[in-house]
């Protein structure tokens, strides 16, 4: 055997038992060039969209070791098809849009991107906060059409941001961070409505003594601004309704930026139109892409953002390496720290 046919040789059993370890992987969601390249290096890669093509998705489930992507309902259905499933790797932090006692029940991995999104949307949030107080959408509008008022009559006004009352419902990560621009940037006073009150002293010192934790009916009697930024359980589901709107001090402006459906939206339009609220700032919508019937598409007092929380090009990318380098782990056999635990129903 000449050198060449040698070495070889003793490359093949390692050539052979590295492409055993090669397992199926479904980029259900587009993803960066250069993290799909990634994945391609160690894994067999199929590309393909549900809401475009449907049935190659359900043809590519039956082989597929790991699901990578995002803005799609893996339900037990779809769960059911891919039998040979380890990880669904998820570039989102909320996990609303999968089968969670499923996965927990066939021991499938559930990875997500918490952390890397928080300053940007909180970026959005306080944004959409300001920008509905401010009338900045309607009063461009008046630009763009030509409309510039010779008289800047009363009934254009907006209402201040600064130093008044923010009452935060949820209070995670993402929420203490519109909670910093809130109290540090904009002076403002800042309740907040958890189960739990949080450790601030430990967590965020930064936010110890600016922000008091409140029962909800005191927060929202108390504040100019409530913004829900809530993740989507069966607890969560509807939550904010008609009690609510109706407990929120009258003339206060109403922002979601967690997920659509933790608010009735019918009782949102019924607080919108009768004037109880003076208007809703909303990332997010019960479903998505928001209908053309809906009513809160056009409602003079409505902002609607079409969920452009994470949007921009740095953190979509954070959240796609991320996501990457879950799957990567996961399908590796090494637990990525950025699991969810599918037993948190
Ligand atoms: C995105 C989000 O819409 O991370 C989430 O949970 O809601 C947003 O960041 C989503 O991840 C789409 O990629």
């Amino acid at each position: 055997m000449d050198k060449c046919s040698q070495a070889r040789a003793a490359r093949a059993p390692v050539l052979s038992a590295t492409r055993n370890l090669m397992k199926n992987v479904i980029v259900f969601k587009a993803l960066p060039a250069d993290q799909i390249e990634r994945i391609r290096a160690e894994h067999h890669v199929v590309l393909v969209d549900p809401k475009i093509a449907l049935e190659d998705f359900h043809r590519a489930l039956p082989e597929a070791h790991g699901l990578i992507g995002a803005s799609y309902p893996l339900t037990a259905e779809l769960l059911a098809k891919a039998s040979r499933l380890e990880v669904v790797s998820s570039a989102s932090v909320g996990v609303d849009n999968y089968d969670l006692a499923e996965l927990h029940r066939r021991s499938i991995l559930l990875c997500h991107t918490p952390g890397v999104l928080d300053e940007t949307v909180a970026d959005t949030v306080f944004g959409l906060l300001v920008a509905t107080s401010r009338r900045f959408v309607e009063m461009s509008n008046l630009v763009r059409e030509g409309k510039w008022p010779q008289e800047f009559g009363d009934d254009l006004l907006g209402v201040d941001v600064h130093g008044r009352t923010l009452g935060m419902i949820g209070f995670g990560r993402i929420g203490q961070a519109i909670a910093r621009r809130a109290a540090l940037g904009f002076r403002m006073n800042v309740l907040y409505h958890t189960r739990h009150a949080v450790d601030l002293d430990n967590d965020a010192p930064e936010l110890a003594g600016k922000e008091t934790h409140a029962v909800l009916h005191e927060l929202l009697a108390k504040s100019d601004f409530v913004v829900g930024m809530l993740s989507l359980t069966d607890a969560t589901r509807g939550m904010m309704g008609t009690d609510f709107f109706g407990a929120m001090k009258p003339g206060a402006i109403f922002i979601n930026g967690g997920r659509g459906a933790t608010v009735c939206e019918d009782a949102l339009l019924s607080a919108l139109s009768s004037g109880r609220l003076r208007a809703a700032g909303l990332d997010v919508f019960a479903k998505e892409p928001l209908g053309l019937e809906s009513p809160l598409r056009t409602h003079a007092r409505v902002t609607p953002l079409p969920h452009i929380g994470s949007a921009t090009i740095e953190t979509r990318r954070a959240m796609a390496v991320l996501a990457t380098n879950n799957l990567l782990q996961a399908l590796s056999g090494v637990r990525p720290a950025t699991c969810y635990d599918t037993a948190n129903v």
